[in-house]
């Protein structure tokens, strides 16, 4: 039987509206919502919560025998282990907590490929969309990466590392000379939201240390959009999905960040 990847990935725009309107209620009131502490600057709320569980029930009315890794609650193994959601329901939690653009991504794998995704701005109304082999849309309009190839005139984006994270030795050095290399560096707070600012060349790189979950829409729109996707030391997809240590960008600004990140000390998966 073949799968309709593109009626699919309709379905997750649907489905990703549906969970806004259910985070959107909580946002309104963002200053009363009770938060969650998982970690040192990691957040948690009903609304994340609220969110996922809408997301789960309507991917799993979509096809019950998949399998699903989420952000809140435990993974779900489904009898057909090709297929495998991934999915956070509030990207940018303390964004989100503290009134600023956030997102909702779900992502489809198939084996080692993502074949279709979605990341939402609730805020901004904006509908990333990426279906593998398909291209790259923002509201329905094709994204392409920027043409920026002078340094000086590049914008990244980037995380903050936390003292927690593996590669917090010398990151802010790292930070510093790229600083001094680039034109400009911007932290947004959502790892989707980067990504799927460099497909549509809002930024034109972006590098951090973080989630596969977070990243994976993201990253196959970077792709469809005619960017460079791999982690700090140039290895593929197998490595930073695994690692965390992403690096997506146009192919001029992929080559500046690689020259910087790879004095990194290597991370292995
Ligand atoms: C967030 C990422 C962001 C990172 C934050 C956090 P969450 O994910 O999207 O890029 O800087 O520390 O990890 O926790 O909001 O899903």
């Amino acid at each position: 039987m073949t799968i309709d990847y593109a009626r699919i990935l309709t379905e997750l725009e649907a489905i990703a509206r549906e969970a806004a309107a259910v985070t959107q209620a909580h946002f309104a009131r963002f200053r009363d919502i009770e938060i969650g502490i998982k970690g040192p600057g990691d957040f948690v709320s009903e609304a994340d919560r609220a969110s996922e569980t809408l997301i789960r029930e309507r991917l799993f009315a979509i096809a019950p025998h998949w399998s699903l890794t989420g952000e809140e609650f435990a993974p779900v193994e489904g009898t057909d282990a090709h297929h495998r959601w991934l999915v956070d329901p509030i990207d940018g939690t303390t964004n989100f907590l503290n009134g600023q653009h956030y997102s909702i991504t779900i992502a489809l794998r198939r084996g080692s490929e993502t074949v279709c995704g979605v990341v939402y701005d609730p805020v901004a109304d904006e509908m990333f969309t990426g279906l593998l082999g398909g291209g790259a849309f923002l509201n329905g309009a094709p994204m392409r990466v920027s043409a920026r190839d002078d340094p000086a005139l590049m914008v990244i984006g980037t995380g903050l590392p936390t003292p927690g994270l593996s590669l917090h030795p010398g990151a802010y050095a790292r930070l510093d000379a790229m600083r001094a290399a680039v034109g400009a560096v911007r932290v947004q707070g959502s790892a989707a939201l980067n990504c799927a600012w460099v497909a549509c060349g809002r930024l034109t790189g972006y590098f951090e240390e973080t989630g596969f979950v977070d990243t994976a829409a993201g990253i196959l729109m970077v792709e469809e959009a005619g960017g460079i996707v791999t982690d700090w030391w140039g290895r593929g997809q197998e490595t930073y999905a695994r690692t965390g240590a992403l690096i997506v960008a146009n192919p001029a600004c992929h080559a500046c960040l690689l020259g910087h990140l790879e004095r990194a000390p290597q991370k292995d998966p």
